[in-house]
């Protein structure tokens, strides 16, 4: 797959790359391959689902083509999504989630490898599939609320051909994670509009499909709602506070250890773990309970604990899902 493909070493080699690699048959379309993760793999489960949306621009970015409901991917599969176009080169790519979430471990026109999903600190599993004898991590997505990704856009020309990084290490967090120009995760209801900065003097920019081609679904009912798991972390990286204060973020209820604070995302509410004092208001973390001035309140009847661990040790990472009368 991406091995195949050339080093970007300048303007003309990445045109001619471009050109050259663009799989259509006939000029009037483009083709984007999704690669997801492997159920299995540390725990992995449902990987597969809803192929995404896919929408290309040009360098402008200007509106290219899409293809929107393009079927279902198996766990440790890929699907080729084609897409109606022009000749123009797709240089931007905006994936759009669909229902049944996704854990996107690489993605080719070119090569995006889902490892960015980590990098950026979004929400990432081991994804079982493999490129050059290492193991990638894939990104999750999803439509209606039980990931916090929605989509996602590339540019292309910004990655290498594995789909890591094209500038060295220091600008990684910079040029990829805060810039919304080579990649940008949302996490709205179903987005079909990419962002993006020109350069760092002007303001960011957003480039929706001409009218006409919009795209419109019904809003989808999120799903947060009714989520009565509750994930458990100690990365200082997954701030329950910053999920909390997030009008856009849904999911299960989110305890980070570290932090010591709890979100209850239904209500938006975040609250203190117990540390021991009399009379505190908090969340309980061994009883699953809230503590209202020291009082056990009702126990809060969540059907699943996933623990994300610390990120450092692997047996502790693992999307462990308990039963809780096994707690
Ligand atoms: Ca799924
Ligand atoms: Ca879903």
């Amino acid at each position: 797959m991406a091995t195949a493909f050339g080093v970007f070493t300048g303007i003309l080699s990445t045109i001619s790359f471009l050109q050259s690699n663009i799989p259509s048959n006939d000029g009037s379309s483009s083709k984007v391959r999704v690669f997801v993760g492997l159920d299995g793999t540390q725990g992995l489960t449902n990987a597969g689902g809803d192929a995404p949306d896919i929408r290309q621009f040009n360098n402008n970015p200007e509106f290219l083509g899409a293809n929107y409901d393009p079927g279902y991917i198996g766990s440790g599969t890929y699907k080729d999504i084609r897409i109606s176009q022009n000749r123009q080169q797709p240089v931007y790519t905006l994936l759009t989630a669909n229902n049944d979430a996704i854990c996107i471990a690489y993605l080719t026109t070119y090569a995006f490898a889902g490892n960015w999903g980590h990098t950026c600190g979004q929400d990432w599993y081991y994804s079982g599939v493999y490129q050059d004898n290492k193991e990638l991590e894939c990104v999750w997505i999803d439509g209606n609320g039980d990931r916090p990704v929605t989509a996602f856009h590339v540019k292309w020309p910004e990655f290498n051909e594995n789909g890591y990084a094209t500038t060295d290490n220091n600008n990684i967090q910079s040029k990829y994670c805060d810039s919304p120009n080579a990649l940008n995760f949302q996490y709205g209801n179903d987005p079909g509009t990419i962002y993006y900065k020109r350069d760092a003097a002007s303001s960011t920019r957003s480039y929706p499909p001409p009218i006409g081609q919009l795209h419109h679904k019904a809003p989808v009912a999120r799903r947060s709602m009714l989520d009565n798991r509750l994930v458990k972390t100690s990365r200082l990286s997954q701030s329950a506070r910053t999920l909390c204060e997030s009008e856009t973020s849904s999911g299960p209820d989110f305890v980070n250890l570290a932090e010591g604070l709890y979100c209850n995302m239904q209500k938006k509410e975040l609250m203190p773990t117990c540390t021991g004092i009399l009379g505190e208001t908090c969340f309980d973390v061994e009883r699953l309970a809230m503590k209202v001035d020291g009082i056990i309140g009702g126990l809060l009847n969540f059907v699943k604990i996933i623990d994300w661990g610390n990120g450092t040790d692997l047996a502790d990472t693992a999307d462990k899902a308990f039963d809780i009368d096994l707690l």
